[in-house]
Protein backbone atom coordinates (compact mmCIF):
# COMPACT_ATOMS: atom_id res chain seq x y z
CA UNK A 1 0.00 0.00 0.00
CA UNK A 2 1.77 3.34 -1.01
CA UNK A 3 1.66 5.30 1.94
CA UNK A 4 -0.30 8.25 1.17
CA UNK A 5 -3.09 6.22 0.16
CA UNK A 6 -6.57 7.02 1.20
CA UNK A 7 -7.15 4.64 4.81
CA UNK A 8 -10.29 3.65 5.91
CA UNK A 9 -10.74 4.07 9.93
CA UNK A 10 -10.26 0.87 10.31
CA UNK A 11 -7.31 0.44 8.14
CA UNK A 12 -5.72 2.90 10.07
CA UNK A 13 -6.35 1.90 13.43
CA UNK A 14 -4.81 -1.91 12.48
CA UNK A 15 -2.00 -0.18 11.30
CA UNK A 16 -1.56 1.15 14.41
CA UNK A 17 -1.91 -1.51 16.71
CA UNK A 18 0.33 -3.17 14.63
CA UNK A 19 3.19 -1.16 14.20
CA UNK A 20 2.41 0.98 16.91
CA UNK A 21 3.52 0.70 20.90
CA UNK A 22 0.14 0.72 22.44
CA UNK A 23 0.87 3.47 24.83
CA UNK A 24 -2.16 4.98 24.62
CA UNK A 25 -5.67 3.75 24.56
CA UNK A 26 -7.25 6.14 21.89
CA UNK A 27 -11.24 6.54 21.52
CA UNK A 28 -12.10 5.18 17.94
CA UNK A 29 -12.09 7.48 15.63
CA UNK A 30 -9.08 8.68 12.68
CA UNK A 31 -9.31 12.31 12.37
CA UNK A 32 -7.48 13.50 8.76
CA UNK A 33 -8.27 17.17 9.15
CA UNK A 34 -8.64 20.08 11.43
CA UNK A 35 -9.88 23.61 10.92
CA UNK A 36 -10.74 25.56 13.80
CA UNK A 37 -13.09 24.14 16.15
CA UNK A 38 -13.51 21.25 14.00
CA UNK A 39 -11.88 18.13 12.98
CA UNK A 40 -13.12 15.74 10.02
CA UNK A 41 -12.50 11.72 10.36
CA UNK A 42 -11.40 9.88 7.16
CA UNK A 43 -14.50 9.19 6.03
CA UNK A 44 -15.12 12.78 6.42
CA UNK A 45 -17.80 12.84 9.26
CA UNK A 46 -17.68 16.28 11.08
CA UNK A 47 -16.83 16.41 14.55
CA UNK A 48 -16.67 19.32 17.50
CA UNK A 49 -13.01 18.98 19.01
CA UNK A 50 -13.84 19.30 22.67
CA UNK A 51 -10.75 18.24 23.64
CA UNK A 52 -8.22 20.40 21.57
CA UNK A 53 -5.07 17.87 22.05
CA UNK A 54 -5.41 18.21 25.72
CA UNK A 55 -5.43 22.47 25.58
CA UNK A 56 -2.29 22.15 23.34
CA UNK A 57 -4.95 23.89 19.98
CA UNK A 58 -6.26 26.60 22.01
CA UNK A 59 -5.80 28.98 18.77
CA UNK A 60 -8.15 26.23 17.07
CA UNK A 61 -7.11 23.37 14.57
CA UNK A 62 -4.11 24.68 11.71
CA UNK A 63 -5.06 28.62 12.12
CA UNK A 64 -3.71 30.26 9.15
CA UNK A 65 -1.39 32.64 10.81
CA UNK A 66 0.61 29.80 12.56
CA UNK A 67 0.55 28.08 9.38
CA UNK A 68 1.85 30.62 7.36
CA UNK A 69 4.59 31.72 9.81
CA UNK A 70 5.57 27.96 9.89
CA UNK A 71 5.68 27.42 6.52
CA UNK A 72 7.54 30.60 5.80
CA UNK A 73 10.19 29.66 8.20
CA UNK A 74 10.34 26.07 6.97
CA UNK A 75 11.38 27.35 3.67
CA UNK A 76 14.05 29.35 5.22
CA UNK A 77 15.90 28.24 7.67
CA UNK A 78 14.49 25.30 10.03
CA UNK A 79 17.72 24.66 12.53
CA UNK A 80 20.89 25.85 13.37
CA UNK A 81 21.12 24.31 16.75
CA UNK A 82 22.52 26.31 19.67
CA UNK A 83 26.10 26.18 18.74
CA UNK A 84 25.61 29.08 16.72
CA UNK A 85 23.11 32.34 16.70
CA UNK A 86 20.30 32.25 14.29
CA UNK A 87 17.98 35.87 14.03
CA UNK A 88 14.82 34.54 15.19
CA UNK A 89 15.72 33.26 18.62
CA UNK A 90 16.34 36.37 19.85
CA UNK A 91 13.48 38.19 18.95
CA UNK A 92 11.29 35.62 20.15
CA UNK A 93 12.58 35.65 23.46
CA UNK A 94 12.25 39.48 23.87
CA UNK A 95 8.51 38.86 22.46
CA UNK A 96 7.94 36.29 25.11
CA UNK A 97 9.76 37.86 27.81
CA UNK A 98 7.59 41.01 27.54
CA UNK A 99 4.57 39.30 26.87
CA UNK A 100 4.46 37.71 30.24
CA UNK A 101 7.25 39.54 32.25
CA UNK A 102 10.20 38.10 32.93
CA UNK A 103 13.79 38.58 32.30
CA UNK A 104 15.11 35.38 30.73
CA UNK A 105 13.25 32.30 28.92
CA UNK A 106 15.12 28.82 28.48
CA UNK A 107 13.45 27.73 25.26
CA UNK A 108 12.87 23.78 25.25
CA UNK A 109 10.10 21.57 23.10
CA UNK A 110 7.79 19.48 25.04
CA UNK A 111 6.21 20.08 28.45
CA UNK A 112 7.83 17.67 30.00
CA UNK A 113 11.46 18.63 29.13
CA UNK A 114 9.91 22.34 30.34
CA UNK A 115 9.71 20.97 33.69
CA UNK A 116 12.37 19.43 33.79
CA UNK A 117 14.10 22.18 32.95
CA UNK A 118 12.51 23.86 35.79
CA UNK A 119 13.57 21.71 38.49
CA UNK A 120 17.38 22.05 37.35
CA UNK A 121 16.92 25.47 38.03
CA UNK A 122 15.50 25.47 40.65
CA UNK A 123 17.88 22.77 42.37
CA UNK A 124 21.21 24.48 40.89
CA UNK A 125 19.33 28.45 42.36
CA UNK A 126 18.88 26.25 45.67
CA UNK A 127 22.70 25.42 45.99
CA UNK A 128 24.09 28.62 44.16
CA UNK A 129 21.58 31.42 45.45
CA UNK A 130 20.09 29.76 48.85
CA UNK A 131 23.12 28.11 50.33
CA UNK A 132 21.63 24.59 50.63
CA UNK A 133 24.01 21.81 50.58
CA UNK A 134 24.72 20.38 47.39
CA UNK A 135 22.52 17.33 46.66
CA UNK A 136 20.25 17.84 49.51
CA UNK A 137 17.86 20.61 48.04
CA UNK A 138 13.93 18.97 48.02
CA UNK A 139 11.23 20.30 45.76
CA UNK A 140 7.73 20.10 47.47
CA UNK A 141 4.86 18.51 44.90
CA UNK A 142 1.36 17.92 44.94
CA UNK A 143 -0.52 14.69 45.27
CA UNK A 144 -2.21 13.63 42.23
CA UNK A 145 0.38 15.88 40.17
CA UNK A 146 0.61 15.38 36.21
CA UNK A 147 3.71 17.25 34.93
CA UNK A 148 4.65 14.62 32.14
CA UNK A 149 6.09 11.64 31.78
CA UNK A 150 10.15 11.15 31.74
CA UNK A 151 11.66 9.05 34.67
CA UNK A 152 12.69 12.22 37.40
CA UNK A 153 8.51 13.34 36.91
CA UNK A 154 6.83 10.10 37.22
CA UNK A 155 9.19 10.14 40.61
CA UNK A 156 7.31 11.88 42.02
CA UNK A 157 3.95 11.30 40.75
CA UNK A 158 1.33 8.99 42.18
CA UNK A 159 0.08 7.37 39.19
CA UNK A 160 0.64 3.62 39.57
CA UNK A 161 0.01 3.35 35.69
CA UNK A 162 2.87 6.21 34.93
CA UNK A 163 4.78 4.55 37.59
CA UNK A 164 5.09 0.51 37.79
CA UNK A 165 8.14 -1.23 36.86
CA UNK A 166 9.75 2.60 35.87
CA UNK A 167 11.88 2.71 38.99
CA UNK A 168 14.15 3.71 40.49
CA UNK A 169 13.07 6.43 41.02
CA UNK A 170 14.90 10.31 41.20
CA UNK A 171 14.95 11.21 44.79
CA UNK A 172 14.58 15.06 46.30
CA UNK A 173 10.97 15.65 46.47
CA UNK A 174 8.26 15.98 49.10
CA UNK A 175 4.55 15.38 48.43
CA UNK A 176 1.74 16.99 50.10
CA UNK A 177 -1.62 17.49 49.75
CA UNK A 178 -2.83 19.59 46.83
CA UNK A 179 -4.80 22.83 47.66
CA UNK A 180 -4.08 22.91 51.18
CA UNK A 181 -2.23 25.48 52.83
CA UNK A 182 -1.39 24.12 56.24
CA UNK A 183 0.01 21.05 54.53
CA UNK A 184 2.43 23.69 52.19
CA UNK A 185 2.91 25.64 55.81
CA UNK A 186 4.39 22.21 57.74
CA UNK A 187 6.59 20.82 55.00
CA UNK A 188 8.38 24.19 54.79
CA UNK A 189 8.41 24.83 58.07
CA UNK A 190 9.77 21.34 59.02
CA UNK A 191 12.23 20.70 55.72
CA UNK A 192 14.76 23.57 55.58
CA UNK A 193 16.07 22.08 52.32
CA UNK A 194 13.34 22.64 50.31
CA UNK A 195 14.41 24.90 47.15
CA UNK A 196 10.80 25.05 45.35
CA UNK A 197 7.47 24.38 45.15
CA UNK A 198 5.94 22.97 41.80
CA UNK A 199 2.14 22.99 41.15
CA UNK A 200 -0.60 22.83 38.45
CA UNK A 201 -2.73 26.24 39.39
CA UNK A 202 -5.30 23.70 38.21
CA UNK A 203 -4.89 20.22 38.56
CA UNK A 204 -5.71 18.97 35.20
CA UNK A 205 -5.28 15.05 34.59
CA UNK A 206 -6.61 14.75 38.13
CA UNK A 207 -9.91 15.72 36.99
CA UNK A 208 -9.65 19.63 36.60
CA UNK A 209 -9.50 20.20 40.51
CA UNK A 210 -9.53 23.87 40.82
CA UNK A 211 -7.95 24.95 44.12
CA UNK A 212 -10.01 26.89 46.62
CA UNK A 213 -10.17 30.89 46.34
CA UNK A 214 -6.82 32.50 47.27
CA UNK A 215 -4.88 29.12 47.55
CA UNK A 216 -1.98 30.05 44.96
CA UNK A 217 -1.45 33.46 46.49
CA UNK A 218 -1.50 32.72 49.70
CA UNK A 219 0.88 30.02 48.57
CA UNK A 220 3.27 32.09 46.52
CA UNK A 221 3.29 34.02 50.01
CA UNK A 222 4.62 31.12 51.86
CA UNK A 223 7.44 30.30 49.23
CA UNK A 224 8.46 34.20 49.74
CA UNK A 225 8.28 33.71 53.69
CA UNK A 226 10.70 30.58 53.41
CA UNK A 227 12.94 32.01 50.93
CA UNK A 228 11.36 28.95 48.07
CA UNK A 229 10.69 29.14 44.31
CA UNK A 230 7.21 29.40 43.34
CA UNK A 231 7.15 27.10 40.29
CA UNK A 232 4.04 27.28 38.13
CA UNK A 233 3.54 24.14 35.81
CA UNK A 234 1.14 26.44 33.08
CA UNK A 235 1.43 23.53 30.21
CA UNK A 236 -1.92 23.09 30.22
CA UNK A 237 -3.84 26.07 32.00
CA UNK A 238 -1.67 28.72 30.50
CA UNK A 239 -1.98 30.26 27.46
CA UNK A 240 -5.81 31.50 27.46
CA UNK A 241 -7.01 28.02 29.04
CA UNK A 242 -8.80 29.33 31.93
CA UNK A 243 -10.09 32.83 31.13
CA UNK A 244 -6.49 34.54 32.16
CA UNK A 245 -3.43 34.75 29.85
CA UNK A 246 -2.40 32.30 33.04
CA UNK A 247 -4.36 30.82 35.50
CA UNK A 248 -2.56 32.53 37.98
CA UNK A 249 -3.44 35.82 36.33
CA UNK A 250 -6.81 35.08 38.15
CA UNK A 251 -4.91 35.88 41.69
CA UNK A 252 -2.34 38.17 40.36
CA UNK A 253 0.17 35.52 41.34
CA UNK A 254 3.38 36.07 39.60
CA UNK A 255 5.84 32.54 39.97
CA UNK A 256 9.68 32.76 40.25
CA UNK A 257 9.61 30.02 37.59
CA UNK A 258 6.95 29.89 34.86
CA UNK A 259 6.52 26.71 32.69
CA UNK A 260 4.58 26.82 29.44
CA UNK A 261 3.83 24.54 26.99
CA UNK A 262 1.41 23.04 24.29
CA UNK A 263 -0.46 26.24 22.97
CA UNK A 264 2.26 27.97 23.40
CA UNK A 265 2.83 26.63 19.51
CA UNK A 266 -0.91 26.95 19.18
CA UNK A 267 -0.35 22.82 18.60
CA UNK A 268 1.36 23.39 15.41
CA UNK A 269 4.54 22.36 16.29
CA UNK A 270 6.46 21.28 19.73
CA UNK A 271 7.03 24.67 21.43
CA UNK A 272 7.80 24.78 25.48
CA UNK A 273 9.48 27.50 27.56
CA UNK A 274 10.94 28.58 31.37
CA UNK A 275 10.55 32.07 31.86
CA UNK A 276 12.08 33.75 35.43
CA UNK A 277 13.96 36.91 36.24
CA UNK A 278 17.82 37.17 35.90
CA UNK A 279 18.32 36.38 39.94
CA UNK A 280 17.59 32.64 39.26
CA UNK A 281 17.92 32.15 35.39
CA UNK A 282 21.60 33.76 35.44
CA UNK A 283 22.82 30.57 37.39
CA UNK A 284 22.69 28.71 34.76
CA UNK A 285 26.01 28.84 32.55
CA UNK A 286 26.99 27.98 29.00
CA UNK A 287 26.86 23.68 28.96
CA UNK A 288 24.77 23.48 32.31
CA UNK A 289 21.64 22.83 29.44
CA UNK A 290 20.08 22.78 26.40
CA UNK A 291 18.71 19.93 23.63
CA UNK A 292 19.19 20.10 19.50
CA UNK A 293 15.92 22.00 18.99
CA UNK A 294 15.40 24.79 21.85
CA UNK A 295 14.60 27.27 20.34
CA UNK A 296 15.00 26.16 16.54
CA UNK A 297 13.33 29.29 14.48
CA UNK A 298 10.48 27.50 13.42
CA UNK A 299 9.43 27.03 16.95
CA UNK A 300 10.35 30.75 17.47
CA UNK A 301 7.92 31.75 14.28
CA UNK A 302 5.36 29.51 15.55
CA UNK A 303 5.41 30.67 19.05
CA UNK A 304 5.27 34.50 17.60
CA UNK A 305 2.38 33.79 15.70
CA UNK A 306 0.42 31.65 18.31
CA UNK A 307 0.88 34.14 21.13
CA UNK A 308 0.00 37.55 18.95
CA UNK A 309 -3.31 35.05 17.63
CA UNK A 310 -3.87 35.29 21.79
CA UNK A 311 -3.85 38.87 21.98
CA UNK A 312 -5.49 39.40 18.45
CA UNK A 313 -8.79 37.47 19.05
CA UNK A 314 -8.93 38.12 22.83
CA UNK A 315 -8.86 34.64 23.21
CA UNK A 316 -8.67 34.83 27.22
CA UNK A 317 -11.92 36.96 27.12
CA UNK A 318 -13.73 34.65 25.12
CA UNK A 319 -12.32 31.61 27.13
CA UNK A 320 -14.15 33.26 30.58
CA UNK A 321 -17.29 34.22 29.02
CA UNK A 322 -17.53 31.00 27.06
CA UNK A 323 -16.78 29.30 30.33
CA UNK A 324 -19.31 30.93 32.14
CA UNK A 325 -22.15 30.08 29.67
CA UNK A 326 -20.68 26.18 29.74
CA UNK A 327 -20.93 25.74 33.08
CA UNK A 328 -24.11 27.32 33.86
CA UNK A 329 -26.30 25.78 31.16
CA UNK A 330 -24.55 22.60 32.39
CA UNK A 331 -25.62 23.33 35.77
CA UNK A 332 -28.70 23.88 34.63
CA UNK A 333 -29.10 20.60 33.21
CA UNK A 334 -27.17 18.54 36.32
CA UNK A 335 -29.99 19.64 38.60
CA UNK A 336 -32.47 17.31 37.03
CA UNK A 337 -29.56 15.09 36.07
CA UNK A 338 -29.11 11.47 37.36
CA UNK A 339 -26.30 10.58 35.37
CA UNK A 340 -24.66 13.94 35.49
CA UNK A 341 -23.23 14.57 39.69
CA UNK A 342 -20.84 17.80 38.84
CA UNK A 343 -19.19 20.79 36.55
CA UNK A 344 -16.26 22.19 37.05
CA UNK A 345 -13.66 24.31 35.58
CA UNK A 346 -12.17 27.94 35.12
CA UNK A 347 -12.38 29.81 31.52
CA UNK A 348 -12.95 26.54 28.88
CA UNK A 349 -10.95 23.99 31.18
CA UNK A 350 -14.09 21.84 32.28
CA UNK A 351 -14.57 18.98 33.79
CA UNK A 352 -18.48 16.73 34.29
CA UNK A 353 -18.21 14.64 37.09
CA UNK A 354 -20.33 11.19 36.05
CA UNK A 355 -22.50 9.50 38.57
CA UNK A 356 -20.64 6.16 38.96
CA UNK A 357 -17.93 4.67 40.16
CA UNK A 358 -14.53 5.38 39.16
CA UNK A 359 -13.67 2.28 37.74
CA UNK A 360 -16.88 1.92 35.51
CA UNK A 361 -16.73 2.78 31.77
CA UNK A 362 -20.19 4.92 31.20
CA UNK A 363 -17.31 7.92 31.23
CA UNK A 364 -16.46 6.22 28.39
CA UNK A 365 -19.81 4.83 26.92
CA UNK A 366 -20.56 8.40 26.69
CA UNK A 367 -17.48 9.48 25.31
CA UNK A 368 -18.57 7.06 22.41
CA UNK A 369 -21.72 8.14 22.43
CA UNK A 370 -20.48 11.66 22.10
CA UNK A 371 -18.37 10.70 19.53
CA UNK A 372 -21.59 8.89 17.69
CA UNK A 373 -23.35 12.21 18.28
CA UNK A 374 -20.38 14.41 16.90
CA UNK A 375 -18.37 15.95 19.33
CA UNK A 376 -15.01 14.44 20.92
CA UNK A 377 -13.94 14.47 24.46
CA UNK A 378 -12.42 11.65 26.63
CA UNK A 379 -12.48 10.44 29.96
CA UNK A 380 -9.65 12.00 32.39
CA UNK A 381 -9.47 9.32 35.12
CA UNK A 382 -12.45 7.17 35.68
CA UNK A 383 -15.60 8.85 35.75
CA UNK A 384 -14.26 12.34 34.86
CA UNK A 385 -14.94 13.47 31.22
CA UNK A 386 -13.06 16.89 30.35
CA UNK A 387 -14.23 19.40 28.30
CA UNK A 388 -11.64 21.85 26.42
CA UNK A 389 -12.43 23.06 23.06
CA UNK A 390 -10.81 25.69 20.92
CA UNK A 391 -10.90 29.41 22.77
CA UNK A 392 -11.77 30.25 19.03
CA UNK A 393 -15.39 28.82 19.76
CA UNK A 394 -18.36 31.46 18.93
CA UNK A 395 -21.26 31.34 21.43
CA UNK A 396 -23.73 29.08 18.57
CA UNK A 397 -21.03 26.69 18.58
CA UNK A 398 -20.89 26.51 22.34
CA UNK A 399 -24.60 26.21 22.50
CA UNK A 400 -24.41 23.73 20.28
CA UNK A 401 -22.14 21.40 21.56
CA UNK A 402 -23.84 21.87 25.05
CA UNK A 403 -27.36 20.49 23.50
CA UNK A 404 -24.65 17.67 21.92
CA UNK A 405 -23.36 16.96 25.06
CA UNK A 406 -26.97 17.18 27.05
CA UNK A 407 -28.52 15.21 24.72
CA UNK A 408 -25.77 12.83 24.49
CA UNK A 409 -25.93 12.56 28.62
CA UNK A 410 -29.88 11.75 27.96
CA UNK A 411 -29.35 8.65 26.66
CA UNK A 412 -27.83 7.66 29.57
CA UNK A 413 -30.43 8.59 32.72
CA UNK A 414 -31.36 5.97 34.59
C1 LIG B 1 0.01 12.22 28.01
C2 LIG B 1 -3.42 16.23 30.25
C3 LIG B 1 -1.97 14.38 30.85
C4 LIG B 1 0.62 18.65 31.50
C5 LIG B 1 1.16 19.49 32.50
C6 LIG B 1 3.35 19.01 31.78
C7 LIG B 1 2.88 18.18 30.78
C8 LIG B 1 1.49 17.98 30.61
C9 LIG B 1 0.26 20.23 33.46
C10 LIG B 1 3.88 17.48 29.88
C11 LIG B 1 1.01 17.09 29.53
C12 LIG B 1 -0.58 15.82 28.38
C13 LIG B 1 0.35 14.65 28.18
C14 LIG B 1 -0.49 13.57 27.57
C15 LIG B 1 -1.91 13.79 28.01
C16 LIG B 1 -1.94 15.19 28.56
C17 LIG B 1 -2.39 15.23 29.94
F1 LIG B 1 -3.42 16.56 31.50
F2 LIG B 1 -3.15 17.29 29.50
F3 LIG B 1 -4.55 15.66 29.90
F4 LIG B 1 -1.39 13.33 30.58
F5 LIG B 1 -2.18 14.60 32.08
N1 LIG B 1 2.51 19.64 32.61
N2 LIG B 1 -0.19 16.71 29.46
O1 LIG B 1 -0.73 18.49 31.38
O2 LIG B 1 3.82 18.03 28.59
O3 LIG B 1 5.59 16.52 27.68
O4 LIG B 1 3.20 16.10 27.12
O5 LIG B 1 4.34 18.13 26.20
O6 LIG B 1 1.20 12.10 28.33
O7 LIG B 1 -0.81 11.28 28.01
P1 LIG B 1 4.26 17.13 27.33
Amino acid sequence: MAVLDQLTSQQAIDLENKYGAHNYHPLPVVLSRGEGVHVWDVEGKQYYDFLSAYSAVNQGHCHPKIVNAMMHQAQTLTLTSRAFYNDMLGKYEKFACEFFGFDKLLPMNTGAEAVETALKLCRKWAYEVKGIAENDAEIIVCENNFHGRTTTIISFSNDPVARKNFGPFTDGFIKIEYDNLEALENALKNNPNVGGFLVEPIQGEAGVYVPSEGYLKKAKALCETYNVLFIADEVQTGIARTGKLLAVNHEDVTPDILILGKALSGGAYPVSAVLANNTIMDVIKPGNHGSTFGGNPVAAAVAMAALEVVKEEQLSENAEVLGQLFRNELNTYIKNSSIAKHVRGKGLLNAIVINDSEDSDTAWNICMALRDNGLLAKPTHGNIIRFAPPLVMTEDQLLDCVSIIIKTLKQFER
